[in-house]
């Protein structure tokens, strides 16, 4: 019956069924989240497991000895698997990067809106039955159009969500990359890279994150960093919750030492503090950096891809390890 696969939630529909025509594939039908204990069971059982963000896949359970040859990852983000365990067990991991770069950029852009324009604030008093009629003072928010984005991390996300705000609001664009990054489509909006995070977070009007979660970026935005902040300015996530030291941008968001966030993403997903949910000056999304039907079937099919060319024998698009 060829490879044993497991798919570890419910993928979209025209997805599953290729999986399961194409693979003697196990389909999560309940859609329930696994288990520590159901994970492990699944590497040791299946030949192939196919991941999402919320899978945590770390050394105790990626070890040797297990059956799976092959974790296909429905997401670029892969800081939930232990991968230099995978790599010295020799098993392949692959990941969906390119197809979720639009939509991840127009989310963050969306959550710039939002907080800046009080755009969810607005919904909540609106649906409550509150908002007494216009006025001129009333939920003044701050404009966006030519203030200055700060990007950390420079890679396809990062430069998507650039574009949008320097084409789209004529916001001037700075950014810090690990490297040095310099080509014909960053000086055409004189992106400017700079130096140090310092540096970045003391000048921008709005900072958005787009580098990866892990071990690399841990805390990266931390207490110190946020403190170089300026007052007026606005923090969006849609990387990953792990970068941000979130004890400490709740305490920033509650004291005015920045003037709010927009946050796709979250330290602990899904148990979002009390404190960070009772903050008006605050965006606050399930994790919809990539939810939409053509993304998500997007995403689904290049595991695909890369599982067909495991099993054929040739090189998957989009290896990890
Ligand atoms: C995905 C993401 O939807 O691709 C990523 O890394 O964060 C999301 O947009 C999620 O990872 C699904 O596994």
């Amino acid at each position: 019956m060829g490879p044993r696969v497991i798919v570890t939630r419910r993928w979209p529909e025209p997805v599953e069924r290729l999986l399961a025509e194409r693979f003697n594939a196990r389909l999560n039908h309940d859609d329930h989240r696994m288990t520590r204990q159901e994970l492990a069971e699944s590497l040791r059982d299946f030949d192939a497991v196919l991941t999402t963000v919320g899978d945590e896949l770390p050394e105790e359970i990626l070890k040797g000895g297990i059956r799976a040859r092959f974790i296909g990852n429905f997401g670029v983000g892969y800081n939930h698997i232990a991968i230099d365990s995978a790599r010295e067990h020799g098993i392949t991991v692959t990941n969906t990067p390119g197809v979720l770069t639009d939509c991840t950029a127009d989310l963050a852009i969306t959550l710039m809106l939002m907080v800046a324009r009080r755009a969810g604030q607005g919904e909540r008093e609106l649906r409550a039955g509150v908002w007494k009629g216009w006025c001129p003072t009333h939920m003044i928010g701050r404009k966006v159009t030519g203030r200055t984005l700060g990007i950390v991390g420079m890679g396809r996300i990062g430069r998507a969500t650039a574009r949008r705000a320097h084409f789209g609001f004529g916001m001037s664009i700075i950014f810090h990359n690990r490297s040095r990054v310099d080509d014909a489509e960053l000086r055409s909006f004189r992106a400017r890279q700079c130096d140090t995070l310092e540096e970045l977070l003391a000048s921008a009007d709005v900072v958005s994150l787009h580098c990866p979660g892990g071990d690399k970026n841990r805390g990266l935005i931390d207490r110190t960093r946020i403190a170089e902040m300026r007052p007026h300015s606005f923090f969006i996530n849609t990387a990953r919750g792990d970068v941000v030291d979130e004890g400490a941008l709740i305490d920033a968001l509650e004291n005015g030492c920045i003037a709010g966030a927009g946050l796709d993403v979250f330290a602990n997903e899904a148990r979002i503090p009390e404190r960070l949910k009772a903050l008006h000056n605050v965006v606050l999304l399930p994790h919809l950096g990539s939810a939409t039907e053509e993304t998500r079937v997007a995403m689904g099919m290049k595991v695909l891809q890369n599982l067909t060319a495991f099993y054929e024998g040739r090189e998957p698009p989009d290896r990890i390890t």
